[in-house]
């Protein structure tokens, strides 16, 4: 596998693994501010980072790439609101996104189909987590960041079931 591609995946893997500890991090919080919705639906978006980590990590055993795990920044455990934990989680969804764009384009010009296919399913997979988070978003301006209001939104977002993919 050519290195450049392989330098790009395990940095992603990286950014995944950013994106899991970042969610735990607002779940946290979310349960510490008596947000028992939010906080589940955090976990379960911490959990399917990790899983697309894995995806990556299973792509580059699969192809005798060497996967090298790196050192993760402590996340943000603060935050001023529900509104601002989802529009951060929006933030750093658009920086995956731009990533797996420019891991694609990569896997283009160094003609790697195999990870040209992988990283389709990625696009795909970052126009729903883009969708999820601005709904919530969404959700949250219209109800008002606080009383009844905020307290429906959590328990639509404890609602959520999880899409973990086994494979
Ligand atoms: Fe892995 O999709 Fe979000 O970051």
């Amino acid at each position: 596998m050519n290195q450049t591609i392989q330098d790009a995946i395990n940095e992603q893997i990286k950014l995944e693994l950013m994106a899991s500890h970042a969610y735990l991090a607002m779940s946290i919080y979310c349960e510490e501010a008596n947000l028992p919705g939010c906080a589940h639906w955090m976990r379960l978006q911490s959990e399917e980072e990790r899983a697309h980590a894995l995806k990556l990590i299973d792509f580059m055993n699969d192809r005798g790439a060497r996967v090298i795990l790196q050192g993760l920044p402590q996340p943000q455990i603060e935050f001023e609101s529900p509104l601002d934990v989802f529009t951060k989680t929006l933030e750093h969804e658009r920086k995956v996104t731009a990533s797996i764009h420019r891991i694609y384009q990569l896997s283009q010009k160094e003609y790697d189909p195999s990870t040209q296919v992988l990283m389709q399913w990625y696009i795909n997979e970052q126009v729903e987590e883009e969708k999820n988070a601005s709904d919530v978003i969404a959700m949250l301006q219209m109800a008002g960041g606080s009383g009844v209001g905020l307290l429906m939104v959590d328990r639509e977002l404890a609602g959520r079931t999880g899409e973990v993919e086994e494979e």
